[in-house]
């Protein structure tokens, strides 16, 4: 499961250089560096780095480029002169590759050690000249092979179950962000980087908030974050839950227009990948599922016009509690059903205080509709005071042998029990290491990491 990390360079020119050096000398007008990820193992890896020379022929050549991450160190590497200063690696030409003619290419490699994450080199130079470009997104090496979504591929509703592409049922287990529009920061390469890889995380849902200061501040740039979010979960090989998060007021309707251009332009940009799950509202409360169903009705179309083969996830009443949090229960539901094929059923619950009577709902309910607990906490329903071990364990045994997917409320250093990581954690760069981590995001982390199993055939 290695990619490309190809760093295509439009090399400037370097008319100082040339005339400082002479002709013949080791200058070079252009260069194209394909560093590539052969191995991976825990702390250390093997690369191989492609450098292709378009530019003027050489009879010399030192490449040059950059570790961003402090615990990422060379060990050793093969044809060529390796040396490590600071971030900085270097690797001379030797006798049998130094010279290169204009489009020849030189095959160099290197082992490597890492603490952190391992994050693809950057700043490519060949003799002083940039190698410009982007670097494509890396997909983290999964043991066993393979990442939840390509084993997986595009996942669809059959029964009460979630399946994939060999039409069997799967449980994607993962993390919820929280507000990303107060909690940014968290989401970047070296955090997803650590979910896919360290918490093995199927799925990462992304919370956009339309009220207190999210989508409806700024639509166009909540639109945009999102969609990069799918990507950056689509190349770590992750299921992105794209949550319309509404919370306050409760009445989905109150949303209606935005949603519908929200869902309109997400679903269009990522109809052709296979890793998108749509849930349309986060939390309805203080409404009936009459009103929430009116709204359903309304929005699914909109994406099934857009992206026909996706899953949508649809809230329930009482803060997606299936209507027990406002003395109801999943019958109503049962009884009336949003009319549309493909779609599952929200539920969520805070282990401290929701317990006995609300796994009882989920239980009865797990027969006849399908369901993706696609927000829990291990707390109260405010998202703080103590965790509650004993009500978490029995909820996530029960998710699991029901196979009901689940992503867990929050994937951030926010200050309350609720985060997985102690406040401060995203300000710094160390996903990976246990001290970061709360109670909740330890035991998170432990249930989350462990293996998938997807079935295959
Ligand atoms: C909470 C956050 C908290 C924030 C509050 C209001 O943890 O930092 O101040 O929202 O926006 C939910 C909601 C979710 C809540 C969470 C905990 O979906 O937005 O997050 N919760 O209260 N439902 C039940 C609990």
């Amino acid at each position: 499961m290695k990619r490309f990390l190809a760093l295509l360079a439009t090399c400037a020119t370097i008319l100082g250089l040339t005339a400082l050096v002479g002709p013949q000398a080791v200058a070079a007008t252009g260069c194209k560096v394909d560093y590539t990820v052969t191995s991976q193992w825990q702390g250390g890896f093997q690369a191989g780095v492609k450098i292709t020379n378009l530019g003027e022929p050489i009879s010399g050549w030192t490449l040059k480029f950059a570790m961003p991450d402090a615990g990422q160190k060379l060990v050793q590497g093969w044809n060529a002169g390796w040396s490590q200063s600071g971030s900085t690696v270097s690797a001379v030409g030797v006798d049998w590759n130094r010279t290169l003619a204009t489009g020849a290419a030189a095959d160099v490699g290197l082992v490597g050690s890492f603490t952190g994450t391992n994050p693809a080199p950057t700043a490519f130079t060949l003799n002083g000249v940039a190698c410009t470009g982007s670097v494509d997104g890396t997909q983290p090496p999964t043991p066993g092979g393979g990442t939840p979504v390509s084993i997986n591929g595009q996942v669809h509703v059959c029964g009460v179950n979630l399946c994939n592409q060999y039409n069997r049922p799967i449980q994607l287990r993962g993390m919820s962000t929280h507000g990303i529009q107060w909690f940014n920061a968290c989401y970047n390469a070296a955090s997803l980087d650590a979910l896919a890889k360290d918490w093995k995380s199927d799925l990462l849902r992304i919370a956009m908030y339309v009220q207190e200061d999210g989508y409806e501040t700024d639509p166009a740039g909540f639109t945009s974050r999102v969609n990069s979010l799918v990507d950056m979960a689509e190349a770590r090989g992750m299921y992105a839950l794209i949550d319309f998060h509404t919370l306050t007021p409760g009445d989905p309707n109150y949303n209606l227009a935005r949603a519908k251009t929200f869902f309109a332009s997400v679903a269009a940009r990522n109809a052709d990948k296979k890793n998108v799950i749509y849930e349309i509202a986060n939390e309805p409360n203080g409404v009936s599922w009459a009103a929430i169903k009116n709204y359903a009705d309304q929005v699914i179309p909109v994406i099934r016009a857009a992206d026909p083969d996706a899953v949508v996830i649809v809230g329930t009443r009482g803060w997606s509690s299936l209507g027990v949090s406002d003395g109801s229960s999943e019958s109503e539901v049962v009884n009336s059903p949003v009319n549309a094929t493909n779609i599952m059923y929200a539920f969520h619950f805070y282990a401290a205080s929701h317990k006995d009577n609300y796994r009882a709902a989920v239980s009865r309910a797990a027969s006849k509709l399908p369901l993706f607990v696609t927000e829990f906490g291990t707390v109260s329903a405010t998202g703080g005071g103590a965790m509650d071990r004993a009500s978490t364990t029995a909820w996530l045994d029960l998710l699991d042998q029901l196979k009901i997917g689940y992503a867990n409320w929050t994937y951030s250093d926010a200050s309350e029990s609720s985060a997985a990581f102690k406040p401060g954690t995203c300000s710094g760069s160390d996903y990976s290491s246990s001290g970061v981590l709360t109670e909740s995001g330890t035991l998170l982390k432990n249930r989350i990491s462990t293996a998938d199993n997807f079935p295959t055939s």
